[in-house]
């Protein structure tokens, strides 16, 4: 009892001493918590969007919804609960006495927590992590002659929202990892939703949809740690690879620069199996899809690519956001191979000089079959909502429109199962269709009904068919009145059996194909790539299997992986012969500089006006000027009389800023700061363009020169963007020396 008055006292004493018992005494400085004047009308979002028009919503049956601008906003001035009742309060729960128990009685509080509990649904079981932006398609008629879907009529315009995605990563991870990308495209046409649900890489892992769970578990963090996250570089991964050699080609894009694209603007985008098409005689072909940007396709290094994961996890959503809304908008053709869908001399269907077409892990080289552009895609306007329409948006190889159609590839077959079937614990139920992104723009008349999350009053009483009763509505359709074609095929072989045919077996040819067409730099970024990842992995035993898979590939690539790995080069055994793909390779283009990132290196002191003349100059050509100075506000208007003294507005400061952000670099004062010597090092040792108005000699480890490739010394500002373009336009200055060999 003793210890328990001595301890009150003490306490007693002391909230005494910090804080005065009794009412605060109103008006007191830190009495009231900051308010502004409610309530506050609904205003537009601030900053001001620019031109940020996406797809117009639709109701549940594809009629516009009304008032669509107003549905997305907050409505009215008052706060609400969720049935409407404007609230007094909503900062405290209702409780028994200020210091009592809460009460049960409190809606607004149960309603508040309740909501909350929910707001998070089941992440994508793959390709967790993306980003989304609106578009339209414009078709430039080349299609017409082979498909009748009125979206490749010349000139349609076609509304489409994209997702971009990486596949292994959770829903926060990371966005510069090395991995495949989703190139997702849903196009909403006046003939119902087509979706075109591609990668960035044109072949996958597997030949039979049914081994996509080993791949994906086998490429998911260990079950037991689950570690590591958004990576390929592990042992699980490597284990099924090396084991299951169908993977080594799509392995092979992966470990090239292709896995690690510099943004989503610069990927080409695959449909990746064959389709067929019908056209309006009832005549079919055979195709696959290619998106070619016009930014052309570009990579990080694998150290940037690092670096950007720490640095700036968000740097492809951020990157494409960004771009959107400056006004950079980033186009791709839809370009399509055609092949005749005929039987062979052996005749056997859906075969192309000697390519399966049926076989997901092969290609068809460009060279062979021209890639033939059938319109354009534009994407100009960020989601206005990441979950409603990024997060809730559901793809699904299988919605199709008239005039395409699915072949017997054994990869898709399965799809056709897997994207409707995960939706409903996705997005909860059968109806994830009504869901406004997911909505389709030509009229639905479906006849389902009810089910969780239904959201449409359907009328009339009978929804099937035949009926008498609402009419004998919904009629079916014809050919001609734009019903879906669907082919009348002959099965060749009407055996059931779990086999694929023989010319699935070929497993490396293709690697072989891929690894002779690349240039020198892009084989060196491969195979160090290969060495990276089998380099984190613990088990000798799949590493050594590995390499002996490269041996099929190239007994030159096998044996620098294993010196890096330390590890006896593999026996060498017989390789393709093969023709190279020279449209495989990435480097040796020139490309437009469209949204790139140009870095301003300044000092406090630096002269305002040239700075302000360079931002300029580089804004003008649609790019993207970042002054990098000593502090973040301005440079320059510290003069108050002088009121048109040039100001520039400054966007990083030495220490905020990477050199992973930037494409270019124009040096306009070297200051003595250990960031900025980073930064140049960084820019140095990443090939990038150098632009600088004084003299670099030698910078640490580093030889930087007028005659070093990609760095030129300007002597006024006006020079700087002539001097940068050409630079820009072949994206690296690839023969740089590389002392550190990043
Ligand atoms: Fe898949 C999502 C692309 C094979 C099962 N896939 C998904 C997405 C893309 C692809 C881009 C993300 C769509 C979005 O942004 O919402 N998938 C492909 C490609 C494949 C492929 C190009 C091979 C050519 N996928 C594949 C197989 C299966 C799946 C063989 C299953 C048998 N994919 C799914 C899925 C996902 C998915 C589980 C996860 C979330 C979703 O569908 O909606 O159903």
């Amino acid at each position: 009892e003793k210890l328990v008055d001595k301890a009150e006292k003490v306490a007693d004493d002391l909230t005494d001493a910090l804080s005065p018992r009794g009412d605060v005494v109103p008006g007191a400085p830190g009495s009231e918590p900051p308010s502004v004047d409610e309530p506050t009308e609904p205003t537009d979002p601030l900053p001001p969007k620019p031109d940020q028009k996406g797809a117009t919503p639709h109701s549940p049956t594809g009629a516009p919804s009304k008032d669509s601008e107003d549905a997305q906003r907050q409505q009215g001035a008052y706060l609400t609960t969720a049935q409407g009742a404007r609230l007094s309060e909503t900062d405290h729960s209702q409780k028994a006495g200020r210091r009592g128990p809460t009460l049960l009685q409190d809606h607004h509080l149960r309603e508040k927590i309740m909501h909350f509990d929910h707001e998070r649904i089941p992440e994508r079981v793959v390709h967790a992590r993306g980003a989304g932006a609106h578009g339209v398609f414009t078709a430039n008629g080349a299609a017409a002659s082979v498909c009748r879907a009125g979206l490749f009529a010349e000139g349609k315009e076609t509304e489409v929202f994209v997702r971009f995605s990486t596949v292994l990563g959770s829903r926060g991870s990371a966005d510069t990892v090395r991995d495949t990308r989703g190139f997702a495209t849903k196009f909403y046409t006046d003939e119902g939703t087509w979706d075109l649900v591609g990668n960035n890489i044109p072949v996958f892992f597997i030949q039979d949809a049914i081994k996509f769970p080993d791949v994906v578990h086998a490429g998911k963090p260990h079950p037991d740690r689950e570690i590591p996250q958004a990576q390929s570089a592990h042992d699980t991964f490597w284990d099924f690879v090396s084991l299951h050699t169908e993977a080594q080609f799509h392995t092979m894009w992966n470990m090239s620069d292709r896995g690690i694209p510099r943004s989503f603007r610069m990927m080409e985008g695959f449909g990746v199996h064959t389709f067929r098409l019908i056209n309006a005689a009832g005549e079919t072909s055979l195709v696959k899809f290619h998106w070619k940007p016009h930014l052309g396709v570009h990579s990080q290094l694998w150290e940037e690519a690092q670096l950007a994961g720490g640095m700036d996890p968000d740097f492809h959503r951020r990157d494409l956001a960004d771009a959107i809304e400056a006004g950079a908008h980033p186009s791709w053709d839809l370009g399509i191979q055609v092949f005749p869908d005929t039987v062979d001399s052996d005749g056997v269907s859906e075969m192309f000089h000697g390519i399966d077409l049926l076989d997901p892990t092969k290609i068809v080289p460009e060279e062979l079959a021209p890639v033939q552009v059938i319109g354009t895609m534009t994407l100009g306007a960020n989601p206005k909502n990441y979950f409603a329409e990024t997060e809730q948006v559901a793809f699904h190889p299988g919605h199709l429109v008239p005039g395409i159609d699915v072949t017997n590839d054994p990869l898709l077959q399965g799809r056709l199962f897997s994207y409707l079937d995960t939706q409903l614990s996705r997005l909860g139920g059968p109806n994830f269709g009504q869901i406004p992104i997911n909505r389709p723009h030509a009229p639905v008349n479906d006849m389902l009904r009810d089910g969780m999350h239904q959201t449409a009053d359907h009328v009339g009483v009978a929804p099937y068919r035949p009926n008498s009763l609402d009419g004998g509505c919904p009629f079916l359709a014809g050919t001609a009145d734009g019903a879906l074609v669907e082919v009348a095929q002959e099965i060749a072989d009407a055996q059931i059996e779990r086999r694929a045919p023989a010319s699935f077996d070929d497993h490396f040819s293709q690697a072989t194909l891929f690894w002779a067409s690349l240039t020198e730099v892009e084989r060196e970024h491969t195979a160090a790539a290969y060495t990276f990842e089998l380099g984190k992995c613990y088990e000798e035993a799949v590493k050594i299997r590995q390499v002996e898979q490269l041996a099929h590939i190239d007994h030159g690539l096998a044996t620098t992986v294993a010196q890096g790995l330390g590890l006896p080069a593999p026996a060498e055994v017989p390789v393709a012969e093969v023709v190279t793909s020279p449209s495989l390779s990435q480097v040796g283009r020139e490309w437009p500089t469209d949204g790139r990132q140009i870095g301003i290196l300044v000092s406090a002191d630096s002269d305002v006006a040239a700075v302000a003349e360079i931002q300029r100059a580089v804004f003008g050509a649609g790019m993207v000027p970042l002054v990098i100075a000593p502090t973040g506000g301005t440079l320059g208007g510290d003069d108050p009389d002088a009121d048109d003294a040039p100001k520039v507005t400054i966007s990083r400061t030495y220490r905020t800023q990477r050199s992973v952000e930037f494409d270019a670099l124009v040096v306009v004062d070297l200051p003595a700061d250990p960031h900025s010597d980073i930064l140049i090092s960084e820019m140095y040792r990443h090939k990038k363009a150098l632009a600088t108005l004084v003299p670099i000699d030698r910078y640490g480890e580093f030889e930087i020169t007028s005659s070093t490739p990609g760095v030129v010394e300007v002597g006024a500002a006006a020079d700087v963007l002539p001097a940068l373009t050409p630079l820009l336009a072949a994206h690296r200055a690839w023969d740089r020396p590389d002392p550190s060999r990043v």
